[in-house]
């Protein structure tokens, strides 16, 4: 595959700071070698940095760092203009970022005349919008912005492309607000919280979302928070919360992905290298990234475990 790194260092949609220190340490944590090192061709094309724009006040008060974080959307969605024959890897940067990245991707496949659909490995379901956030943090909100589901104009760029609710699936759900929850009940999301994990495991969810991009013949774009997985294994995140996904599961969700080969596009979101202890969630999640992009324990016939 043709890899292209987009260091995307934002941070102000999160109350804790830090998240700019993202992309540099997935660097440090030897991302790009490992990805080069399963055969792929790798390109690091540096960070992006966000447009200066002064933006329209909202009317919830709460909300901080307004104009940076609609400038980070713009830059975002500019820098996600890539060529169909690559596969960008954005590395965060708070979650916010998704409010650039998906965007781009859907217009991407749109251009490819295939519909885009997004995995969201996630804790959060993050579809607040301006006015039911109450934390006052934008990267609270991407889902709502990039589904069209309320309206963020004038203040983000309208949107020509929007993602289609059907075609998402969010897997680690474990702390939704009662806004959220009301939101994405009015939607047809397929969420697999960790209960629904519990009594299924984390591979049914999974194949049934990457049979139904297949036979949409769809890009997939991965959304991966890395407060998706459990705090134990990944403190280097603002907002852990208990119960997330262990190792192993986060592991086979990877393996799927790349056995399916469907994969489009991934953001890497969240990590807080302030918060982690030794760079070992850096490191994990660099490892993680490799399984997803072909590093095995042992070979398969590809498809052979989630189809
Ligand atoms: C929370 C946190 N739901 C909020 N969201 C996070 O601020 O609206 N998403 N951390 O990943
Ligand atoms: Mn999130
Ligand atoms: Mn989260
Ligand atoms: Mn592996």
């Amino acid at each position: 595959k043709h890899i292209t790194l987009i260091g995307a260092p934002v941070q102000t949609g999160a109350w804790r700071r830090g998240c700019l220190m993202g992309p540099d340490a997935l660097r440090t944590a030897g991302l790009e070698a490992a990805l080069a090192e399963l055969g792929n061709e790798v390109v690091d094309a540096g960070d992006v940095a966000p447009d200066a724009v002064t933006v329209p006040a909202t009317a919830n008060a709460r909300i901080r760092d307004l104009d940076l974080c609609a400038g980070w959307v713009r830059a975002l969605q500019a820098a996600g203009d890539v060529a169909q024959t690559t596969t960008p890897i954005f590395m965060g940067g708070d979650h916010l970022m998704a409010a650039g990245t998906v965007p781009a991707m859907a217009k991407r496949a749109e251009a490819d005349g295939r519909p885009l659909f997004v995995l969201w490995l996630d804790a959060h379901s993050d579809i607040h919008d301006f006015s039911t956030t109450d934390s006052g943090n934008l990267h609270g909100t991407p889902v709502a912005y990039f589904t069209g589901l309320s309206d963020f104009t004038p203040q983000f760029p309208d949107l020509s492309v929007k993602v289609d609710t059907a075609n998402i699936c969010m897997i680690g759900l474990r702390s939704v607000d009662p806004a959220e929850k009301a939101a994405l009940a009015r939607t047809d999301i397929q969420v697999a919280d960790m209960r629904a994990i519990d009594e299924h495991g984390i591979a049914a969810p999974l194949r049934a979302f990457l049979q139904k991009v297949e036979a949409a013949n769809g890009h997939l774009h991965v959304s991966f928070d890395v407060d998706f997985l459990e705090p134990d294994i990944a403190p280097a995140v603002g907002t852990t919360v208990p119960g997330g996904a262990t190792f192993r599961e986060a592991h086979l969700v990877m393996e799927y992905l790349h056995d399916s080969d469907l994969v489009t596009s991934l953001d890497i979101a969240e990590l807080n290298p302030f918060m982690d202890d030794r760079g070992k969630t850096a490191r994990l999640m660099v490892d993680f990234v490799a399984s997803l992009f072909g590093k095995a324990v042992l070979d398969r016939p590809t498809r052979s475990r989630w189809t």
